[in-house]
C-alpha cells in the first residue's frame, strides 16, 4: 500500500497548482506550428512569449494498472481567429482512454480518430466530463474570456505522443465565426 502522502493529493481549481507536483509550463513560442494563420502567430511571438498554459502532473505509482492525473490552466486568448489551445497529442499507448474534468471557465475539446480522421468538437466546462477514447488525438481549447482549468485522469501508462500531431496538426481547427463557436477542415 502507498503512503499517505500518495493516497491523498489536493488541487487547487484556480490556479491548478497541486502541493508537492511538479509542473509543466507551455509558452506561446512552444505552440509553432499549432496555429492556422501564421502571420498572426508571427507577429504575437515577436511581441512576446506568454504563457498559455501549465500541467501539474500527478504521478502516484506506475504499475500496469495504475493512475495519473494532470490538472491544466489554459489562459484565454486568440491568434488570428483561433483560440488558445494546448498542443494536443495521441498518448503513446493507443489504447489509452482519459477522463476530462471541467473546473472552471469554457472550452472544449477536439477529438480526432486516429484512423478514419473523424473529429468532434465536444464542450469542456464546469461539472462537464469528457470521455477521450483510445486512439483517439486530443487538444484542448479556451472559448472564454476566463482561464479554462481542468483535470485529465489517464492510465500510468499512456505515455504522450507529440510527433503525429507536430507533422501534421489535426484535421479541423476551432475558431470564431461570425460571434460563434465553428469547428471547420483545416485548408
Ligand atoms: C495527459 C492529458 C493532459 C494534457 C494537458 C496538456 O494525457 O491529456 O494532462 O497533457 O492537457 O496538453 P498537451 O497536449 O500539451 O499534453
Ligand atoms: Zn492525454
Amino acid at each position: 500500500m502507498l503512503n499517505t502522502e500518495k493516497l491523498l493529493s489536493k488541487f487547487n481549481p484556480l490556479t491548478a497548482e497541486v502541493s508537492g507536483a511538479p509542473t509543466v509550463k507551455r509558452h506561446l513560442h512552444d505552440l509553432r506550428g499549432c496555429f492556422a494563420d501564421a502571420a498572426a502567430f508571427e507577429k504575437a511571438a515577436a511581441a512576446g512569449n506568454p504563457l498559455l498554459y501549465q500541467v501539474a502532473v500527478v504521478e502516484p505509482a506506475n504499475g500496469d494498472g495504475d493512475l495519473h492525473y494532470g490538472v491544466g490552466r489554459l489562459m484565454p486568448g486568440k491568434i488570428g481567429d483561433e483560440y488558445f489551445m494546448t498542443k494536443g497529442h495521441l498518448h503513446s499507448w493507443r489504447a489509452a482512454a482519459e477522463f476530462y474534468f471541467g473546473l472552471t471557465g469554457e472550452g472544449v475539446m477536439l477529438l480526432e480518430d486516429e484512423a478514419t480522421g473523424e473529429s468532434h468538437m465536444v464542450p469542456l466546462e464546469p461539472n462537464g466530463v469528457v470521455y477521450v477514447p483510445g486512439d483517439t488525438a486530443h487538444r484542448t481549447m479556451n472559448t472564454g474570456k476566463t482561464p479554462l482549468t481542468y483535470i485529465g485522469v489517464y492510465p500510468a501508462k499512456a505515455g504522450h505522443d507529440y510527433g503525429a500531431i507536430a507533422k501534421n496538426n489535426f484535421r479541423c481547427l476551432v475558431l470564431e465565426r461570425g460571434g460563434k463557436l465553428a469547428m471547420i477542415e483545416r485548408k
